[in-house]
């Protein structure tokens, strides 16, 4: 199985579709119960797109194509993502999305897919949403744990002004915000007033299924 992982990675970074599809049906199919690692190898192809596109040996359309490909093999992988059944004290819905002005959304799938299989619900508004937007919904529909999601350096601002509007809505002492990507840290999430800071998507998982445990019937 490492050498499927390994080719996984290869000719994810090397922007090889049909390739990438074979060998993701093909780890879909061995029977292998945890899809994680395939994910994760496709991730550090994701890394050498990253590093070509530094480099300026691969450009924009190669970073749309990348988006593309890695999103259609996480659709061959996602039904081997384990469910579990809703447990009766998730009564808490994570409402999820990529902060305003950054439409990077495949981590943010990833955790979606993890945060579910633990058996929690997720309301996901997408990319590039406006702090405003995120204040409105979680007063609207009595949301107590926001999860937030950013990969360019400059999305933390958004992060920052996101955490910021709750305060001014005065609702900051009602939500739990949790931020993750891959330009945040646990320094970063302090820094910007969050609650906990995600490196993984079972991070994600793990915390906020503690958050809906402590909040459960606290809507
Ligand atoms: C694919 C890609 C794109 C695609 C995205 C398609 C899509 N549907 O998402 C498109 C073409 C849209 C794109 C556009 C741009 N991109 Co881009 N992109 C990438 C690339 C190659 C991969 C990103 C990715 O999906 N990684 C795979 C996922 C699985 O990883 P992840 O997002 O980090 O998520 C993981 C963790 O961080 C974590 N996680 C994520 N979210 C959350 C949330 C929570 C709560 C938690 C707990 C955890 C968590 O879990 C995930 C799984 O492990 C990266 C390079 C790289 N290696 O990151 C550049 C990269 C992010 N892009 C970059 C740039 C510069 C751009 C553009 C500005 C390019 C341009 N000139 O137009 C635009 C910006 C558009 C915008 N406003 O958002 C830079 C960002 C530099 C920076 N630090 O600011 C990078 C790093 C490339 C580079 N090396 O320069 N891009």
């Amino acid at each position: 199985m490492s050498e499927v992982l390994d080719h996984l990675t290869r000719w994810m970074g090397d922007l090889e579709e049909e390739k990438v599809l074979q060998m993701a049906s093909l780890y879909a199919g061995s029977g292998n119960p945890d899809v994680m690692p395939a994910i994760t190898a496709l991730n550090q192809g994701m890394q050498i797109v990253g590093e070509r596109f530094d480099q300026c040996e691969y450009f924009v359309g190669d970073l749309i194509a990348a988006g593309a490909i890695f999103s259609e093999a996480l659709e061959i992988l996602r039904p081997f993502i384990p469910r579990a059944e809703p447990e009766s004290c998730h009564d808490q819905t994570i409402l999820l999305c990529t902060v305003e002005s950054d439409y990077h959304d495949i981590g943010k799938n990833i955790v979606k897919y993890v945060m579910q299989s633990e058996g929690l619900s997720v309301l996901d508004l997408g990319v590039n949403v406006p702090p405003e937007q995120i204040v409105k919904t979680a007063r609207d529909k009595k949301i107590r744990i926001v999860a937030l999601s950013a990969v360019l350096t400059s999305s933390v601002d958004s992060m920052r002004a996101t955490i910021e509007a709750f305060r001014k809505a005065g609702l900051r002492d009602q939500v739990r915000i949790l931020i993750g990507g891959s330009c945040t840290s646990e320094k970063i999430a302090s820094h910007i007033g969050a609650d906990a800071w995600g490196n993984l998507p079972g991070d994600s998982a793990r915390i906020c299924t503690q958050w809906a445990r402590e909040l459960r019937g606290k809507n």
